[in-house]
C-alpha cells in the first residue's frame, strides 16, 4: 500500500461502517486494515478509531514506589473543591508561581507535565511545605535525606515538612493529589523536589482565613 492510498484508507474506514469502526480488523476491511495497522504503528498515527482521543498515558507513574501517605489521598467530593492546575514544562519551570485556597478546603492539585522529555532528566512534582520551610533548603535536603524516583523524591526523613505532593512525572503525563488545605491562613510554599528543580520551580499556595 502506498502513502496515497492510506490517506483514502483512514478516512473511509473512520466514517465508513457507522458504529462498528472501532475495530477494523474485524470489519469489511479486514486485510486492509491489518496492513493498514502496520503502516500506523510504523508512523505512529491513530487512523480507524472513531475521533476520540487515544489515551497513551503510561502506566500509573510510580506503582511501587513508597505511595502517598493516607491523608493526602482521595476525599468525599462535597461540591466546593478548590481545583489547581499547574503546567510543568522541559524549561524547567511552573506555568503558576502562586494559587489561593481557603483554609480548611478541599483541593484538587492537578499538575500537567507539557514538555516531552522523561521524569528520569526532566522530572517534575509538586510539593506543598508547611508554613516557613524553605523550597530551596528542603530540595538540598531531599538529596541528602535519599531522594529518588522510587520516592517521588519526597523522602521518609523530609515527609514531616510536607502538606502533600504528587508523584514525580515526566513529559506528557498528568497526575493529581488531593489533600485538605490547612486550617491556619498563611502563605505555604510549593517546589518541584527534582534535583536542581527547586530554585526555578517554587511558589506560595495562599491559605485565605
Ligand atoms: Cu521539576
Amino acid at each position: 500500500m502506498n502513502p496515497l492510498d492510506q490517506k483514502h484508507f483512514l478516512p473511509h474506514c473512520r466514517t465508513g461502517e457507522a458504529g462498528t469502526t472501532r475495530s477494523p480488523a474485524f470489519g469489511r476491511c479486514g486485510r486492509v486494515a491489518a496492513l493498514a495497522f502496520v503502516f500506523v504503528a510504523a508512523f505512529g498515527f491513530t487512523g480507524c478509531n472513531d475521533g476520540t482521543p487515544v489515551n497513551d498515558e503510561p502506566d500509573e507513574p510510580a506503582a511501587e514506589a513508597l505511595s502517598t501517605p493516607e491523608p493526602m489521598q482521595a476525599f468525599e467530593d462535597d461540591g466546593d473543591v478548590a481545583e489547581i492546575t499547574i503546567g510543568g514544562d522541559d524549561r524547567m519551570r511552573f506555568d503558576t508561581d502562586r494559587f489561593t485556597v481557603r483554609a480548611g478546603q478541599m483541593v484538587r492539585l492537578t499538575l500537567e507535565h507539557t514538555g516531552q522529555l522523561p521524569a528520569q532528566s526532566m522530572g517534575h512534582n509538586v510539593v506543598v511545605l508547611v508554613e516557613g520551610d524553605d523550597p530551596i533548603e528542603f530540595g538540598a535536603d531531599v538529596n541528602e535525606q535519599g531522594g529518588s524516583m522510587d520516592n517521588d523524591y519526597v523522602p521518609e526523613p523530609v515527609r514531616d515538612r510536607v502538606i502533600a505532593y504528587t508523584a514525580m512525572i515526566g513529559g506528557g503525563e498528568t497526575t493529581v493529589v488531593e489533600f485538605k488545605a490547612p486550617e491556619s491562613p498563611g502563605e505555604y510554599p510549593f517546589l518541584c523536589s527534582f534535583p536542581g528543580h527547586a530554585g526555578m520551580m517554587n511558589g506560595i499556595m495562599e491559605v485565605e482565613g
